[in-house]
């Protein structure tokens, strides 16, 4: 499509929207709502009741939330709870960021026998059983979320957007755009347009950062606590043992800085995992993949299997002995290191 004709098209719309006699509204979002969902429906909830006090309007959400969402809903106590509204009682359904309607869960079938007057307002690209039967269409495909769409409402409506309202789009924006990874002129249009409203963009990035739980974030620290450091020529390689949670120590070690990380994990039955890692670099360097060279005759030598990918591998094995297993694995590189240099 034209962007010209598409931007045309767009204010027109909102012309429609804007003389639209608001009365009895469902807004409904895509099943297992993400936070720019999420963020769409509170912020067109919100400016329905600002443009028509006297309007009844419902948030529907499909199959509830993802767990990122729920817990900014909670936040900013959007009530998310599914009540199994009919849609039989509202004159008006208004979708956003809903790609088909096959993602509208149990109302998927329902909507179009229904005769209702239909509102979309979405970032993906139209599904035409929907722009068929749909009464107005804010649609733009080139925006990377469906709430920037949503601030250029606010904007044309010349309403001003309320500060939880900002925070939520601008939480969708962010998540959407897998924080600005992926972005439209659009995208940073309305993000500014969000900042001047008041709000605190840091505090928005925190409620977005996935929190660990308790127990993984005891495992993390308690094997720092218990590492070991060694220094093979330039490299830094570091052992550390833990109860779970191996892979994500693992992981932690390297963005900490170390070349390569062993964790190990004894398990009953004389078992032990162990979890190996290692940097970009340290493998161009090496050449030594841990899956090949390491995880795997290891798992060979004790009866059980290694194996993985060349910068992060696994092995479980028949052992009892954890700290002669990290030492064999240290030595082991060491060995490596050299045979590749002199090659
Ligand atoms: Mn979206």
């Amino acid at each position: 499509m034209n962007s010209q004709k598409l931007l045309k098209d767009l204010s027109e719309e909102l012309f429609k929207f804007y003389k639209y006699p608001f009365s009895s509204i469902a807004i409904l979002t895509h099943r297992y709502a993400d936070v720019d969902a999420l963020a769409s429906v509170y912020a067109m909830y919100r400016l329905i009741k600002l443009i028509r006090p006297n309007a009844n309007v419902e948030m529907i959400f499909p199959n509830s939330l993802n767990l990122t969402a729920k817990r900014i809903a909670e936040k900013f106590n959007v009530e998310t709870s599914f009540k199994n509204f009919n849609l039989e009682d509202f004159k008006t359904i208004v979708i956003v960021d809903t790609a088909s309607l096959g993602m509208l869960a149990q109302y998927s079938n329902k909507i179009l026998h229904l005769d209702k007057d239909l509102i979309i307002i979405d970032h993906h690209s139209l599904d035409n059983e929907i722009a068929e039967n749909a009464l107005i269409t804010i649609c733009d495909p080139t925006a990377q979320s469906c709430s920037e769409i949503i601030v250029e409402i606010y904007e044309e409506l010349n309403v001003n957007i309320p500060l939880e309202v900002s925070s939520l789009l601008i939480a969708g924006i962010i998540s959407d755009t897998s924080r600005f990874q992926r972005v439209s002129p659009l995208t940073f249009k309305s993000v500014l347009n969000l900042i001047r409203t008041g709000v605190d963009y840091n505090a928005v990035l925190e409620l977005l950062h996935e929190p660990l739980s308790d127990s993984e974030r005891i495992a993390r620290l308690k094997a720092c606590q218990r590492i070991s450091i060694n220094r093979i020529e330039n490299y830094v390689i570091v052992t550390t043992y833990i109860g779970a949670y191996e892979s994500s120590v693992a992981n932690i070690l390297i963005s900490l800085g170390a070349d390569v990380a062993i964790v190990a994990n004894k398990l009953d039955k004389g078992k032990i995992r162990i979890c190996a890692r290692c940097s970009e670099k340290f493998y161009e360097n090496t050449s030594l993949s841990l899956s090949k060279d390491l995880m795997n005759p290891i798992g060979k030598m004790f009866n059980g299997y290694g194996g993985g990918h060349n910068l992060a591998a696994c092995a479980e094995i028949f052992s009892n002995n954890v700290e002669n297993i990290l030492k064999l694995c240290i030595s082991t590189i060491k060995k490596l290191i050299k045979r590749n240099r002199y090659k």
